[in-house]
């Protein structure tokens, strides 16, 4: 059997749902491993020091950061043209992982955040949403066409939405819910969103790509 890259993943997870994203459209095989996060295989954690999802093995080169991995994988091939996109897009990309996620952590799970209010993080990821918001007015995507800042930022968004949806909804962003929408009901989220049950040792490997 040809060796595959190694994809370590978990379904519900932002950052490889991403990463999955971008390996699925740049149609790059690869052997895709299930864990759960409370109960990871000794193998997934003897390749991610850091212990978290996703990571790529490429035959022992390892890639832990999910923007690396969509990067390796589109540097595969790229035949939607996701890379295709202006420098501000990687700017989004720093503001979605930085701030916005700060902020998505804080509202999400504020039981363990005790400091600062649940609403002051709403606020605070509102500001960035309604950013994109406008950039989506009178187009379907950030950057008129899909590209790796919408891909790399629409999993983090539909977390946000998720967290609160009536009141997400209730909001006067149209354009950005219409985004969020085209993209959750899409064919290519759905392939990314499959169930498999977590890797064992002895199982048949899991092609996915
Ligand atoms: N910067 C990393 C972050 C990855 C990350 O934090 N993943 C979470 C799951 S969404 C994780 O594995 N956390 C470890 C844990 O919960 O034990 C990346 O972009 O890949």
């Amino acid at each position: 059997m040809t060796q595959l890259p190694i994809l370590w993943s978990f379904r519900r997870c932002p950052y490889a749902m991403r990463a999955r994203l971008a390996i699925a459209s740049s149609g790059q095989k690869v052997e895709l491993r299930e864990i759960l996060l409370r109960d990871k295989p000794a193998a997934f954690l003897a390749t991610s020091a850091k212990g978290t999802v996703p990571v790529l093995d490429l035959d022992g080169t390892v890639i832990a950061e999910s923007i690396d991995a969509m990067h390796w994988a589109l540097g595969q091939s790229d035949p939607a043209n996701w890379l295709n996109m202006p420098g501000e897009g990687h700017d989004l990309i720093a503001q979605a992982d930085g701030p916005f996620k700060t902020a998505l952590d804080r509202y999400k799970y504020y039981v363990r955040h005790p400091d600062g209010t649940r609403g002051t993080a709403q606020q605070d990821g509102a500001v960035f949403l309604a950013q994109l918001d406008k950039m989506l007015l009178g187009q379907d995507w950030l950057f008129g066409r899909p590209s790796l800042a919408d891909m790399a930022i629409l999993p983090f968004v539909r977390q946000f939405a998720n967290t609160d949806r009536a009141w997400f909804d209730a909001q006067d962003w149209p354009d950005l819910l219409r985004w969020l929408a085209a993209f959750t009901q899409s064919t290519a989220f759905a392939d990314v969103m499959t169930k498999y049950t977590p890797w064992q040792p002895d199982q048949d490997r899991v092609l996915f790509g």
